[in-house]
């Protein structure tokens, strides 16, 4: 599939190569309730504008569709999946993996080990409300850590048995980790906008047999 840009980078974000940042105590922590967390690290990966545009030529991108009642539809962003044995597309992100795996390794107690990749485009790209409930997570805890990339969009999160949403506007290497039982208990969504946003790309980290 071939992939257009149109990408204005950051000012912050133009070092000529991606690197790490520390984790440790640059990571803030918010408690949501009913045993559900989000870490969030602003800025984690630096010069992470390159990675994009990187990221956005060499990816397989593809389109999905679904069936949604009686109709089959376009899922509204572009999708790129990595498993556990599989190379990923840039050597960062294989560092950010193991950095993440070494950061959460008490508290998570095993490994990130998939990475799924998800492209939007537009402001018409988007993932409705859901929590990440195929596999274990629909009864464990567990984390997926989030790198994202490119322009900003706003993660929102709400509880699955109501109550007042929050949100984080996420992009040019900000991390964010969704931990404890966030994924039972809460939703998260990347909501259309009409507003005029930038292209972004989600890495998602998942430890095994939670998708
Ligand atoms: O774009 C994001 O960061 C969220 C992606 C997501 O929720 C998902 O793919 O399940």
């Amino acid at each position: 599939m071939v992939v257009s840009i149109n990408f204005q980078a950051s000012l912050l974000d133009d070092a000529p190569y991606a690197s790490l940042g520390e984790l440790g105590p640059t990571v803030r922590r918010t408690v949501l309730g009913h045993g559900a967390w989000v870490d969030v690290r602003p800025h984690w990966v630096e010069g992470s504008d390159g990675l994009f545009s990187r990221l956005v030529e060499t990816v397989p991108w593809h389109a999905e569709r679904r069936q949604m009642y009686d109709r089959v539809v376009d899922v509204p962003r572009l999708l790129s999946w990595y498993g556990e044995y599989d190379v990923l597309p840039d050597p960062l992100l294989e560092q950010a993996r193991d950095a993440l795996g070494e950061h959460y390794r008490g508290e998570l107690g095993e490994p990130f080990c998939t990475a799924g990749l998800c492209y939007y485009r537009d402001g018409r790209d988007s993932v409705a409300w859901h929590g990440d409930t195929i596999g274990r997570s629909r009864h464990e805890n567990t984390m997926i850590a989030i790198v994202s990339l490119g322009a900003p969009r706003r993660l929102l999160l709400r509880p699955r048995d109501g109550g007042d949403r929050l949100g984080f506007a996420l992009g040019h290497g900000d991390l964010l980790v969704m931990g404890g039982s966030c994924q039972r208990t809460w939703e998260h969504a990347i909501l259309k906008t009409a507003q005029p946003v930038g292209p972004r790309i989600s890495v998602q980290f998942r430890p095994y047999g939670v998708a």
